[in-house]
C-alpha cells in the first residue's frame, strides 16, 4: 500500500525524517528517488531544526571519498561543523565515514559513524523559485 510521505517545511527546504532504518547509501538512494537528497547543514537555525527529530539520523555528510576530507552530498566541504567532542574519531574498526546527529548529549550533535549501519535519515529539498 502506498503511503505519502510527510515533508516539514523550514527556512526554504522541505524535510523528510524517515520512519525506519537504513544504512547511509540506502538512505541516499530514497532521498534521491524523492528528488531530494540527504540533508545538508548550513546554519545553526537548521542545525537546531533538524536534531529535534529523531535520537540518530543519518545527514549527507560522509569522508569516504578520502579519509578526513569530509564532503556534503552536493560536493562542498566542511565549514561550520557540530562535532560532538572527540568526534570525528573513526573509531569502529577504523571505519567510520558517514555522519550521524545524535541527540543524547546536548552539548553537541555530531557523530561518525560506520556507513553499513542502519539509521533513519533525514532528507533535503530545496524549495526551488
Ligand atoms: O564514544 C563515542 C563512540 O561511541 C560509539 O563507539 C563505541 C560510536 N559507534 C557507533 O555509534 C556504532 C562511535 O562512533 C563513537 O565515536
Ligand atoms: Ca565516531
Amino acid at each position: 500500500q502506498f503511503v505519502q510521505k510527510k515533508w516539514l517545511y523550514f527556512s526554504g527546504s522541505f524535510y523528510y525524517i524517515s520512519t525506519t532504518m537504513k544504512t547511509w547509501q540506502s538512505s541516499q538512494y530514497d532521498c534521491w528517488r524523492e528528488g531530494a537528497d540527504l540533508v545538508i547543514i548550513n546554519s545553526n537555525e537548521e542545525e537546531q531544526f533538524t536534531r529535534k527529530f529523531a535520537k540518530k539520523a543519518w545527514i549527507g555528510l560522509t569522508d569516504r571519498v578520502r579519509e578526513g576530507s569530509w564532503k556534503w552530498v552536493d560536493g562542498t566541504p566542511l565549514t561550520r561543523s557540530y562535532w560532538c567532542t572527540g568526534e570525528p574519531n573513526h573509531y569502529i574498526r577504523r571505519n567510520e565515514d558517514c555522519v550521524e546527529i545524535q541527540k543524547f548529549d546536548s552539548e553537541c550533535s555530531w557523530n561518525d559513524a560506520e556507513c553499513t549501519n542502519e539509521n533513519y535519515w533525514i532528507c533535503e529539498k530545496k524549495l526551488d523559485i
